[in-house]
């Protein structure tokens, strides 16, 4: 026998059922959670086997209700819209080079002043340190949620022209920088000129030859190919560039304490998964380079061009306040 109800009958219990599935919604929301995840790299860099630990460790340690969607190689924007879409909340994580966020908190210029970094030591003082983390906690003030630093690593100058060993050889080359006011002020000082542009189209760029040269880690040019288009590499290490880890806040304060917990412990412990797989791989990348020239510079070649950046140590200075650069400067000599 069927029961026939009234059409007024259902739409009003439609609308019931709506309505308390409305009200649970932030039950049902803590209950499962996708969150979509950008980044700038190649699925085979370090940065994206970072994202797929991060959700492997949350999709275990929740049974599956927290889950991460992976977009890589700029597929939801440049780095520097990647944030803007962490602060309107159209992406919910990111990892982005820190020089990205000099454009949104200026605090953050203080980690880009060429040559002040020596070795990772030095490094994960300062950024695992108080300096660090409350470079971090400053995001807020900015509508985003900074979870800890990944590593993107030390920066080489690359080029298709020749071997270059002093800023006199960087004379008039196009130079591509990211974008962020410090690194093309740089540069122009050791010479170059120098331009941003957002990572995404960087190889295009190159290959087109609208820039000779460009900067960044050896297994990031490796695993982007950008061998295809770049035949010298000079062993600056001018920069170190950590890939601060972000989160929209509201996706991070709708979550519950128990699932912030479990978010920043698998963070941690992805950290330290991505920087051992960081270690290896500008070696490993060296191993694998095809036709590449790479040239290590000596102390006296290095110091030719560390020795232009006073005016860069002024800017920075005058932009965040001296404090913060004596601190790093401090913590890592
Ligand atoms: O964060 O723009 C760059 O050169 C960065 O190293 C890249 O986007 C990865």
């Amino acid at each position: 026998m069927t029961l026939s109800l009234p059409k007024k009958f259902i739409r009003s219990a439609a609308l019931a059922i709506g309505l308390c599935a409305i009200a649970a919604g932030p039950a049902l929301a803590k209950d499962k959670l996708v969150l979509k995840a950008g980044h700038a790299a190649s699925t085979s860099n370090t940065g994206h086997k970072a994202f797929e630990f991060l959700a492997k460790e949350l999709a275990e340690k929740t049974d599956g209700r927290i889950t991460v969607e992976i977009f890589p190689s700029s597929q939801l924007g440049s780095e520097r819209e990647l944030v803007e879409s962490i602060q309107l909340g159209n992406v919910d994580m990111t990892f982005i080079s820190s020089a990205v966020l000099g454009n949104f908190n200026p605090e953050f210029f203080a980690l880009d002043i060429p040559f002040m970094f020596k070795d990772r030591e030095g490094v994960y003082r300062v950024l695992d340190g108080e300096i660090g983390q409350n470079l971090l906690a400053s995001l807020e003030k900015v509508g985003i949620k900074g979870l800890g630093y990944w590593e993107n690593g030390f920066r080489q100058l690359t080029n298709n022209k020749k071997v270059i060993k002093s800023p006199d050889d960087l004379k008039g080359m196009k130079m591509r920088t990211m974008e962020n006011e410090v690194h093309i002020a740089a540069w122009r000082e050791e010479g170059a000129n120098p331009a941003p542009l957002a990572f995404g189209e960087l190889f295009t760029a190159l290959q087109q030859g609208t820039f000779d040269a460009q900067e960044g880690p050896i297994n990031l040019f490796y695993d982007m190919k950008f061998y295809e288009v770049q035949k010298f590499i000079s062993k600056t290490n001018h920069v170190y560039s950590p890939w601060p880890v972000l989160i929209n806040p509201d996706v991070y304060q709708r979550m519950s304490d128990a699932d912030r917990a479990i978010l920043e412990e698998a963070v941690a412990k992805t950290t330290e998964y991505q920087r051992d797989l960081a270690r290896k791989a500008d070696d490993e990348a060296v191993a694998a380079m095809p036709g590449v020239t790479i040239t290590e510079l000596t102390p006296e070649e290095l110091a030719a061009f560390s020795s232009r950046m006073g005016p860069i140590h002024d800017m920075v200075k005058k932009r965040v306040g001296a404090g913060i650069v004596d601190a790093i400067l401090a913590e890592v000599n």
